[in-house]
C-alpha cells in the first residue's frame, strides 16, 4: 500500500457502505415476507456453491439496531440498503404487507437518529416468486408491478429517504439471472434474455415517475460498469470488444440519456413511448465497479459473438477477480466523455473485494489487502475528479460479510467480519482504516 496521505475529496463528499436485503436480512418468513426467486433458487440443489441460502444470512432483520451502531461508529454519512419487494408486497400484486414497511421505517428512523442518510435501493434482484411464475422480467407486466411497489414504499418513506435507487445492476441481473442461469431465476437464454433489459428499464422509468409523483427524491439507478479489454490486437478481438462493451456498458445507459438502444442491441419488445418513459431525468447515476473484463472473438458457430477471458498479470481477490484500481478511473472518465452534459453527478455505489478474513488468536481480523484495495480505488476516484468528472460519493461493498449469491457464505466482502454460528460482528482492520479516513475528511 502507498504511504502517501490520501488526497482530499470535495466538500460534502458522501462516504458510505452498502448492503442488500437478501444478502444480510434473513428472517425469510418473518412477519409476512413472501418467497422471492432467490429463496427458490437457493433451495434448488446444485445452485449455490456451499448449499446455503439467505434464510438466516446475517440475521440483520433482527439485529438492525446493532448494525446501525456499527454504522454510526464507522462515521459514514450514508448507508445504502435495499428494500425487499417480497416483504412489502409478498404476492408481487395484491395486498401490501404493512409489517414489511414497518421494518424499513424503523431502520430509516434509526439511521436518521444516528445522523446517517438512508439510501434505499428498490430492487436488488429479489423478485417476488409469484411474479416469476407469471414470466418474471420477460413479462412486461412486471415493470408495472415494480412501479406500484415503488409507490407503496415512497408513500411510507418518501419524506425520509435521502436517495432512491430504482435498480441495482440490471445488466448483471439480466446476464447471470436470465442469460447464463448462474443466478436466480436460473434461465440460460443467452441473447433471448434481451427483453429483460427493456422491462427492467421500463420499470425504472415508471418507478421514477411514481417516486416523483410522491415528491420523493433525489432519484438514481445503479449500473455495473467494466472497462472491456480485447484479448489480442486483431480486428476480430476488437469487434468482439466493441460488441461486449455495447452490451455491458451501453445497453443500460444509452436509453437513460435519450439515445435509445445501442446498434446491435435494439429491443425486440419496444413499444411507442417507452423510450421517453425510460429517459426520465435522473438526479444521479450510481456506478458499481469491481474489475475490467477481457474479451476475445468467439469461434464462428458459437452462440455469442464474444468470449470472456481471464486478464493476467494482476493480483487477485478471493473471488479470483483481478485487482485493477485504475479501471474505476477508466469507467468514470468514459461516462463523462461519452455522455457529456447529459450525465448527472455520479456516486460510486459499490466498490469492494473478498478476502479469506478470519480472526487471529486474539480475535482480531487483519485485512491489509482490503485496505490496499480501497486505498487504490479511492485514489482512482480522486484521479477521475481531477479529470473533471462530477463524483459526489463512494460506498464500500460491504458493511458486513454476507451471503454472496451463488458463492454462498465462502466469500467475505465486509469491513466487519461475521461469525455465522454466533452472528458475532467483529470490525476488521479495514473498518478502522475507513473510519479514520472519513474522520480526517469530515472532522
Ligand atoms: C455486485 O455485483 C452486487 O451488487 C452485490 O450484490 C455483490 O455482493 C457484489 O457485487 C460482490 O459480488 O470473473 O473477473 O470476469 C457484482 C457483479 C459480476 C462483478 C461478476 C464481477 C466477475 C468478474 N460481479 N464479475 S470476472
Amino acid at each position: 500500500m502507498t504511504t502517501a496521505p490520501m488526497p482530499a475529496f470535495p466538500a460534502g463528499f458522501r462516504w458510505g457502505v452498502a448492503t442488500s436485503a437478501y444478502q444480510i436480512e434473513g428472517g425469510a418468513s418473518a412477519d409476512g415476507r413472501g418467497p422471492s426467486i432467490w429463496d427458490t433458487f437457493a433451495r434448488t440443489p446444485g445452485r449455490i456453491a456451499d448449499g446455503s441460502s439467505g434464510d438466516v444470512a446475517c440475521d440483520h432483520y433482527h439485529r438492525h439496531r446493532e448494525d446501525v451502531t456499527l454504522l454510526a461508529d464507522l462515521g459514514v454519512s450514508a448507508y445504502r440498503f435495499s428494500v425487499a419487494w417480497p416483504r412489502v408486497r409478498p404476492g408481487g400484486t395484491g395486498a401490501a404487507n404493512p409489517a414489511g414497511l414497518d421494518f424499513y421505517e424503523r431502520l430509516v428512523d434509526d439511521l436518521l437518529a444516528a445522523g446517517i442518510d438512508p439510501v434505499a435501493t428498490l430492487y436488488h434482484w429479489d423478485l417476488p416468486q409469484p411474479l416469476e411464475d407469471a414470466g418474471g422480467w420477460l413479462n412486461r407486466d412486471t415493470a408495472e408491478r415494480f412501479a406500484e411497489y415503488a409507490d407503496l414504499v415512497a408513500a411510507r418513506l418518501g419524506d425520509r429517504v435521502k436517495l432512491w435507487i430504482t435498480f441495482n445492476e440490471p445488466f448483471i441481473h439480466m446476464s447471470l439471472g436470465y442469460g447464463t442461469g448462474e443466478h436466480a431465476p436460473g434461465h440460460a437464454l443467452l441473447m433471448d434474455a434481451l427483453p429483460v433489459a427493456h422491462h427492467q428499464l421500463l420499470g425504472h422509468g415508471l418507478a421514477v415517475a411514481a417516486l416523483r409523483a410522491r415528491g420523493a427524491g433525489p432519484v438514481a439507478i445503479t449500473n455495473h460498469y467494466s472497462p472491456v479489454v480485447p484479448a489480442g490486437d486483431t480486428a476480430a478481438d476488437r469487434a468482439a470488444q466493441r460488441a461486449y462493451h455495447a452490451l455491458h456498458n451501453r445497453l443500460f445507459t444509452d436509453p437513460l440519456f435519450g439515445r435509445g438502444y445501442p446498434p446491435g442491441f435494439e429491443s425486440p419488445v419496444l413499444r411507442d413511448g417507452d423510450l421517453d418513459v425510460i429517459a426520465a431525468p435522473l438526479d444521479l447515476l450510481g456506478v458499481n465497479y469491481y474489475n475490467p473484463t477481457g474479451i476475445r472473438a468467439a469461434p464462428p458457430d458459437a452462440p455469442l459473438p464474444f468470449e470472456i477471458v481471464d486478464l493476467t498479470g494482476y493480483p487477485r481477490t478471493a473471488c479470483d477477480w483481478p485487482v485493477v484500481p485504475d479501471g474505476l478511473r477508466t469507467v468514470l472518465t468514459w461516462l463523462h466523455a461519452e455522455y457529456g452534459d447529459a450525465l448527472p453527478p455520479v456516486q460510486v455505489t459499490e466498490s469492494g473485494c473478498a478476502y479469506d478474513d478470519e480472526p487471529d488468536a486474539d480475535g482480531r481480523v487483519h485485512d491489509p489487502e482490503r485496505i490496499a484495495y480501497l486505498d487504490g480505488h479511492l485514489r482512482a476516484v480522486r484521479a477521475a475528479l481531477d479529470a473533471g468528472v462530477d463524483i459526489t460519493g463512494y460506498f464500500v461493498w460491504s458493511l458486513l460479510d454476507n451471503w454472496e449469491w451463488a458463492e454462498g457464505f465462502d466469500k467475505r466482502f465486509g469491513l466487519v467480519h461475521v461469525d455465522y454460528d454466533t452472528q458475532a460482528r467483529t470490525p476488521k482492520s479495514s473498518y478502522a482504516w475507513f473510519r479514520d479516513l472519513i474522520a480526517a475528511d469530515r472532522p
